[in-house]
């Protein structure tokens, strides 16, 4: 490498590490999507080769920063949520739920208990009375499902493209009360606000490119864009993209302070940290 290429580099990996603060832990094999433990863990769903069965695992970054494996001899795990004490996570066309003293698993809610086979499950999110949102993002351009469980593993399906021709592949799914609800499409890039109850969906705004993951912070509402590596703010009705950049950027999480928030990078195999300026 000549000199100047090498300087190149240099500057190049140091403007990376400006714009991404805080930490970045690597070593992930497709890392999707991560939530935040009240006692600092951070616990990260790994897909490993997708469609290839066994090889999925939860990991756990501890809050000393130590990476161990959690829960292993999953599928294709994607989304994850933490509810009263345990760890549900989509597994390419199960919901498990996971011990959170052991990382013992077990099937919660299997194939057939869908009334639509599911296809990709994707991202998993739940009010505080416990309604379960689930995505389905089809083969990523269509066929998408969004389904609702509730506590005993029962499933609906909420809508497809069959009684909303708007939902093509549907990503991440953020509740903002026990009825209204946020999602973004993975195909489309376009958000909507959603109602349970009269089963609408509305659109907010286009432009999020392949929409992964949605969450609720200060007031603003941040989408990340997998395909174009960078996070989006839609606030008061217009839409920034913030400064950081990755190779892909999955289902983003909150910190449990709210203060950050942990960010998967698939195809970089890395988990972020990074301190929201606002
Ligand atoms: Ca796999
Ligand atoms: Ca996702």
């Amino acid at each position: 490498m000549s000199i100047h290429k090498y300087l190149l580099l240099i500057i190049i990996l140091a403007y990376i590490s400006l714009v991404n603060a805080n930490q970045v832990y690597p070593g992930f094999v497709n890392p999707e999507s991560a939530v935040q433990s009240k006692n600092g863990d951070i616990y990260v769903t790994e897909f490993g080769v997708r469609g290839k069965d066994g090889d999925g695992k939860i990991k756990k970054i501890n809050a000393n920063g130590e990476i161990s494996d959690f829960a292993t001899g999953l599928n294709d795990p994607r989304g994850l949520i933490i509810y009263k004490g345990e760890i549900y996570a989509t597994d390419k066309d199960v919901i498990v739920k996971v011990d959170m003293n052991d990382g013992s698993w077990e099937v919660f809610s299997g194939t057939m208990a869908f009334p639509k086979t599911p296809v990709l499950l994707n991202d998993i999110a739940v009010t505080p009375s416990g309604t379960f949102y689930i995505t389905d993002s089809g083969n990523l351009k269509d066929g998408g499902m969004v389904f609702i469980m509730d506590m005993t593993g029962n499933l609906e399906l909420l809508m497809d493209e069959n009684s909303h021709p708007s939902i093509k592949s549907p990503n991440g799914v953020l509740p903002l009360d026990e009825n209204r609800f946020l999602l973004v499409d993975f195909a489309t890039g376009v958000l909507f606000e959603g109602n349970k109850k009269n089963v609408s969906l509305k659109k907010l705004t286009d432009g999020l490119g392949a929409g992964d993951g949605i969450v609720f912070l200060n007031d603003s509402v941040l989408i990340s864009d997998w395909k174009n590596g960078v996070i989006h703010e839609y606030r008061n009705g217009s839409l920034v993209t913030l400064k950081y950049r990755f190779e892909s950027a999955a289902d983003i999480a909150p910190t449990f302070d709210r203060k950050s928030i942990i960010v998967p990078d698939m195809k970089a195999g890395t988990v972020s940290v990074i301190d929201i300026e606002n």
